[in-house]
């Protein structure tokens, strides 16, 4: 049994596309909190976090668009985290990945208070590795990895408390990433599941591969859930679709994977933009597969209505 901490994060500022806001409602309507209760669990609804107070922050990169609102939600969401973390399981509701910039800052200060290594997997077909300096497009969502690894090149944002080691860190789904980014990437010990990966070897194999090695550190494992992550035939509900992601299986298959690990300890769920879905369909079944994360067997019915 889990103490699940419900965070939402309405945020839209990391990108263009307004919509993100209404992830966190959209994903309680589609009834998050009941699966979890269903599944055993305790679930404590902490409502929606705000930005910290704005400052009047800029960049030499002119491309960037609402870097003070995402600084304030940086610092906001590190401090959820950190309030959080010693309580239970953080699951953040987004609103898009620029989250991630404050959800993985207050994990990772909390994995170095307690002591303990913190590894990061990321479920996305991008490898959101820029840093404001690099990026063309002025997202920020496109940044938290690069944060999170240390990459020089991201003040005004504070100081990342304690930059994740790249061997420590698996991106899984990847099918979209800028050169900017690859140079980069290459530079690192990151292991990048590319969609060819996953063709030639499946899920499994490299996913067992990477949560032996968290369970060998004995460490902290925090789950970052692009909606993008999956293919767009099965969740449209995402500003950033990019053909060729995963399956409804393959997607069940990572989060039974992950719950059978026993080492999740933080979830990120984002990019949801319920205005392009139909009927929150997008939303029930990032919802499902939260269960599927939290216990919830292929062929259990308590909590799907499939
Ligand atoms: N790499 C592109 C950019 O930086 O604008 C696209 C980023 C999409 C990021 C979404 C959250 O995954
Ligand atoms: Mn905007
Ligand atoms: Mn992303
Ligand atoms: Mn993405």
């Amino acid at each position: 049994m889990t103490n699940c901490i419900l965070i939402g994060a309405p945020m839209d500022e990391g990108q263009r596309r307004a919509g993100c806001l209404m992830g966190p409602a959209a994903y309680r309507v589609a009834g998050l909190a009941e699966v979890l209760r269903a599944l055993g669990h305790t679930v404590e609804d902490q409502g929606d976090a705000t930005p910290a107070a704005l400052g009047e922050e800029t960049h030499a990169n002119e491309a960037i668009h609402h870097l003070p609102e995402v600084i304030g939600w940086t610092n906001a969401l590190a401090a959820a985290a950190r309030d959080a973390m010693p309580r239970g399981m953080p699951i953040f509701l987004g609103g898009d990945h620029a989250l991630a910039l404050g959800t993985l800052s207050g994990v990772a200060a909390h994995a170095k208070a307690v002591g303990r290594p913190l590894f990061v997997i990321w479920l996305d077909a991008h490898s959101d590795f820029h840093t404001p300096a690099t990026t063309t497009s002025g997202n920020l969502h496109g940044t938290p990895m690069a944060y999170a690894a240390g990459r020089a090149g991201f003040a005004p944002f504070p100081d990342f408390p304690a930059p994740v080691p790249g061997e420590n860190i698996c991106m899984f789904g990847i099918r979209s990433v800028d050169p900017a980014e690859h140079a980069m990437l290459e530079e690192t010990e990151i292991t990048v599941n590319d969609m060819r990966v996953l063709d030639e070897r499946g899920i499994a194999a490299p996913l067992k591969e990477f949560l032996d090695q968290v369970q060998a550190a004995d460490g902290m494992l925090h789950v970052s859930l692009d909606v993008d992550f999956l293919d767009p035939s099965i969740a449209p509900a995402v500003g950033t679709t990019v053909p060729g992601g995963t399956t409804f299986r393959e997607a069940h298959l990572v989060c039974e994977m992950l719950h059978e690990s026993g080492r999740v300890t933080s979830l990120d769920l984002v990019e949801l933009n319920p205005f392009l879905d139909d009927r929150g369909r997008t939303a029930k079944l990032m919802v499902d597969l939260v269960g599927s994360m939290m216990g919830q067997k292929v062929f259990d019915r308590r909590t799907r209505s499939y």
